[in-house]
Parts: C-alpha cells; sequence; structure tokens
C-alpha cells in the first residue's frame, strides 16, 4: 500500500454532513473507528447550509430538534421555538466546536463515483475534487433533500432576470427589496420566501399547483429564563422520541375522529391547532391517516380556520376549496405564519396552475394560458427528487459493476430495513428510503436510527466481519411489507414526495416505512437479536 492509500484510506466513510452524517460522526469516532466525512458544502449542517434562501426554518420546535447529547443542550440558547437556517447554522458551529468535528471532514467535497473492490474488500470513492479515497465501509447520510428539483420550462434561456431554486440559494444573499417576485411552487420553502418577500417586495406572484394545508406554526420568542425552564423537560422528551410514531414528543390519539360527536371533536381539533406545529398532523386522532370519513372532519375543521381569514371568496377557494384536491396530511403540511393574510394584501397575487398553466417563460417573467406575470427575480420552490436523489445522484456500481444503485431502483427500491441494498456490500445509508425518514423528525432519525447503524459497525467489527450485503429475499419482504402497511393508508391518494410522485418519471411507491419510528426500531431489533438476519456476514 503506497503512502496516498495510508492517507486515505478509512474504516468508514460518511457522506453528507447534516444530523445524520454529524451524529455518525461523533458516534463512530468515540467508539475508537477511524473515520471521515465527505461533504459538499462549505460547512455543516446539510440542508441547513444549503437552504439559505430568506425565512427557511425547521418545522420542529426547537426542543426536540436538536442532538440529545446532555454536554451539547446544556450550554446552548435557542432564540425561538422554531429556529430559523442562520441559527441552525450557528448551532451547528456550535455543536463542530464542541467536539471537534471539521478535522475529520473534508468541505467542498462531492462524492461522484464509487466502486466496490473486491480484492480488498473496500469501497473506492472518487470527488469532484479530483481526489479518491477507500473506506472499508460507507455511511452515506444525504438525507432526504440533498437533489434540488428545477422543473423544465420552455423558454426558460430567454428570461433575463434572476432565477434561483431555494436549495441552490446563493450563499451571499439575493435581494428581495422593491424587486418583483415569482415564486413556483407552494410548499414550506415557497411560503416561506412569500412571507418574506411580502415584507420587502414590490410585488410577490405565487404559482401554486395543488393547496398545501398548512398549519399555524405558533412561532415563540425565547428568553434565557424560557430555556432553563424547556431544559427540564428536555431529557423526558429525548426519551419520548422514541416512543413516538414521528419521533416527537407527542404521539397520535388511539381514538378514532368519529368516536366523537362534532362538538367534542372540534373542541379537541381547537386544542390541538391552538398548541401549533404538529400537534395537529401527528397528535390527532389515528385514523385520519386511514379513514375517509374521519379525514375529511380535520379537513373541514381545516378549511373553515383557513377560509375564515381570506377576505376575497375566489381566492379562498382556491387556498382552501370547500372539496379536499387529496386527503389531509398525506402531504407534509407546511407550517405557515403569515402566509394566507398575504392574499388580503394588494402586492400579492396567487395563480392557480390548474387553472392557468404555465406555457412559457418570457424574458420579463412567465406566460399563462391566462397572460404575462412579470417579475424580476424567479423563484423555483418546486421541492427535491426526495429520499432517493442523493443516493441516486451519485454513480454508485454495484460489486459485480452490472448496475449502479440509479438503475437498480428505477423499478422500485429494495433495501433491507432502509439501510442497505443487496449488491452494493458495505454500503450503509441512515435517513434514507424504507426507513422512518420523512415521517420522523431528522435529528431523532439520526439517532435513533443511526444507532441501530452505529451498532452494527461495531457488532462487524467485534466479530471481525469484513463484509455485510443486504439477501435480496430480505429487501423484497420488507419491499413487501412496507408496501402492505401504506396500502392501509390514505397516503396512496396524493402525488407526495413520499410517494416518489413529485418527480415526472419516478417509480411511484411508498418510499418511507409507514409504521412508526418505535415500530421500525423493533424490527431492527428483532433483526439484530437474530444476528442481524437479511443481511449476510462475512
Ligand atoms: P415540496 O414540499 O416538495 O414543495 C414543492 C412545491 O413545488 C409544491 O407546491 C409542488 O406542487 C410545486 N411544484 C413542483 N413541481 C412543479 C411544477 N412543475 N410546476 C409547478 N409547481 C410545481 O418542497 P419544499 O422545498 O417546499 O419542501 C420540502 C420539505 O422541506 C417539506 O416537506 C418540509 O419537510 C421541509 P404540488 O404540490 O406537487 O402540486
Amino acid at each position: 500500500m503506497s503512502s496516498t492509500d495510508t492517507n486515505n484510506h478509512y474504516e468508514i466513510v460518511i457522506i453528507g454532513a447534516g444530523f445524520s452524517g454529524v451524529y455518525q460522526l461523533y458516534r463512530l469516532r468515540d467508539l475508537g473507528f477511524r473515520v471521515h466525512l465527505v461533504e459538499a458544502g462549505a460547512g455543516l449542517g446539510g440542508i441547513w447550509h444549503w437552504n439559505c434562501y430568506p425565512g427557511a426554518r425547521v418545522d420542529t420546535h426547537c426542543d426536540i430538534y436538536q442532538f440529545s447529547r446532555e454536554d451539547l443542550w446544556r450550554d446552548w440558547t435557542w432564540s425561538e421555538r422554531f429556529p430559523g437556517w442562520a441559527e441552525m447554522r450557528r448551532y451547528f458551529d456550535y455543536v463542530d466546536e464542541k467536539l471537534g468535528l471539521s478535522r475529520d471532514v473534508s468541505f467542498n467535497t462531492r462524492v461522484e463515483h464509487a466502486e466496490f473492490d473486491e480484492a480488498n474488500q473496500r469501497w473506492q470513492l472518487s470527488t469532484n475534487q479530483g481526489t479518491s479515497l477507500s473506506a472499508n465501509f460507507v455511511v452515506v447520510c444525504t438525507g432526504f433533500g440533498s437533489k434540488p428539483y428545477i422543473p423544465e420550462l420552455k423558454g426558460m434561456e430567454n428570461f433575463t432576470g434572476e432565477a434561483h431554486h431555494t436549495a441552490l440559494w446563493p450563499q451571499t444573499g439575493v435581494e428581495l427589496a422593491g424587486r418583483r417576485v415569482g415564486i413556483i411552487g407552494t410548499g414550506a420553502s415557497g411560503i416561506q420566501v412569500a412571507q418574506e418577500a411580502s415584507k420587502v417586495s414590490t410585488h410577490v406572484t405565487v404559482f401554486q399547483r395543488t393547496p398545501n394545508m398548512f398549519l399555524p406554526m405558533g412561532q415563540q420568542q425565547l428568553t434565557a429564563e424560557d430555556n432553563a425552564r424547556m431544559k427540564t423537560t428536555w431529557p423526558t422528551s429525548f426519551q419520548r422520541r422514541g416512543e413516538c410514531f414521528g419521533g416527537f414528543d407527542f404521539d397520535f390519539m388511539m381514538k378514532s375522529a368519529l368516536e366523537y360527536s362534532k362538538e367534542e371533536r372540534d373542541a379537541i381539533y381547537e386544542r390541538l391547532w391552538a398548541a401549533g406545529g404538529f400537534n395537529f398532523w401527528l397528535g390527532t386522532f389515528f385514523d385520519i391517516f386511514t379513514n375517509e370519513e374521519a379525514n375529511r372532519t380535520a379537513y373541514e375543521f381545516w378549511r373553515n380556520k383557513v377560509r375564515a381569514r381570506i377576505k376575497d371568496p375566489k381566492l379562498a377557494d382556491m387556498l382552501a376549496p370547500m372539496e379536499a384536491p387529496h386527503p389531509y396530511a398525506v402531504k407534509r403540511p407546511s407550517l405557515e405564519q403569515w402566509y394566507f393574510d398575504l392574499f388580503n394584501r394588494d402586492n400579492t397575487t396567487l395563480v392557480s396552475l390548474k387553472e392557468t398553466p404555465i406555457e412559457e417563460v418570457v424574458p420579463n417573467g412567465v406566460r399563462t394560458s391566462a397572460g404575462v406575470h412579470e417579475f424580476d427575480l424567479l423563484v423555483f420552490a418546486t421541492g427535491f427528487d426526495a429520499v432517493t436523489g442523493g443516493l441516486t445522484s451519485m454513480d454508485i456500481l454495484s460489486a459485480d459493476r452490472s448496475t449502479t444503485i440509479k438503475d437498480k431502483w428505477r423499478k422500485g427500491v429494495r433495501t433491507q430495513l432502509g439501510v442497505a441494498t443487496s449488491g452494493f456490500p458495505n454500503l450503509l445509508f441512515s435517513y434514507g428510503p424504507q426507513a422512518p425518514t420523512g415521517f420522523c423528525n431528522g435529528p431523532s432519525s439520526a439517532e435513533y436510527q443511526g444507532e441501530c447503524i452505529v451498532e452494527l459497525l461495531a457488532h462487524l467489527r467485534a466479530q471481525g466481519h469484513r463484509r455485510i450485503e443486504a439477501e435480496p429475499a430480505a429487501e423484497e419482504h420488507w419491499r413487501d411489507h412496507i408496501m402492505e402497511l401504506a396500502q392501509h393508508t390514505l397516503f396512496p391518494k396524493a402525488d407526495s414526495w413520499y410517494m416518489g410522485a413529485n418527480i415526472p418519471g419516478k417509480q411511484r411507491e411508498m418510499l418511507m416505512y409507514p409504521g412508526g419510528l418505535p415500530k421500525y426500531l423493533e424490527e431492527f431489533k428483532a433483526c439484530k437479536e437474530k444476528g442481524y438476519a437479511g443481511f449476510r456476514l462475512s
């Protein structure tokens, strides 16, 4: 082995420095592994590094949107219940300072190609920097949203203004003040930009394809005293995450929405609504997700709340139609602060792309079937090739070199427990497909699922195993189990990124494990107790 090989060879290489990657780095390092992390961005934080557009904000209350290590939370103070991207970046800097992470990270380095060296049982990775490194094991932590999606629009090359996707926002910032802004997409990103733009821009035009069932954020400014009080409850909250479906510190009510009279039910809905955040989603009746009649009760409550805020009945019909466009809550609801109020002002226009589709981009804006909408800045808030995009955008060759992950998954994702796929030995992934991921709070997944992976790697070392590979039969079984669970829910009834249905040509399938975090952990534990059944260890 040459000296270069020695320098660039690690026991474990982690790809991606969001919550999952950072967790893997410090846990594996603490266990004495020789580990290195490769990150495409210039800093830690994952989506909190890339998503620096105005208004980018967490959708989970800060109590649980952080690492649960006491030496980290004890000395950190949150300024808002739902922190913005700049505060999240400061948080990652703080974690870095406390744990000395950066010394083991290659920043501005994107893994482009990976192939397995059978003779040495190791991965060879090549990067966009022209560098290469090798590792016995690779843990991919590229997250659910690392491959932005920009739709192909006719005439885009003719646009003379500025155009950016929210997740590729220039790190130096973009001026919103005094400009006319056009925003395509009304997910979390789109409405966050719209809310900020409405304060300073001359005009905001929002292009909506599907009305999004936003929930009230319930933002709060936090003092040092608030933090001190909250810290007394955090150990319990951290513990609770592993017991709740979505990795939150609250869970569904094991009651049917239909067990109650309308008055009783609405009183419960009022309480959940007032609590803010995802309470009206992950703290509600369990059968909202499985029973259309129960679901309709939540939609009607939501619709009436929203319509009461919008003065123009036509706009109310566009934003909160009398008939739901799809069941409530089967697309991830975003949190709004003053989004619906924008439409009572003169400087905001809402364009329904269902009624008037975009025909082409013109030099000064966008032409829909109803005419031209002019603007200087075009924001693509059109989301991501979610969950699988981080993995499939790298050229990862199977051990026998017959395929890539991207090609293998073209006809559907196959994994054992959402952490490995057959044909690709010694390659594990955290917060990826067929795991709780998008149904789970990010840091909770990073820690709970992440710890399963850490234990697995420690087990391999303890047993002297040099190779782990998912068994094809096990991944067929896991896939069937996921599809079976999904069939009993209303999730397949919407074109969401949970279903891979937001990207043209992508296989439509449930991409998440729909049984919830606790059940997932049980499955993993059972697999571990059977000597990691479904994985071939050697
Ligand atoms: P999302 O939630 O995937 O939202 C993307 C939005 O872009 C959504 O409103 C889409 O409409 C819209 N979209 C996508 N493609 C098009 C085209 N071709 N034309 C018009 N509109 C389009 O992404 P975000 O970045 O906002 O949020 C991602 C996650 O981050 C979010 O779930 C939170 O977890 C935080 P659609 O609804 O598909 O009709």
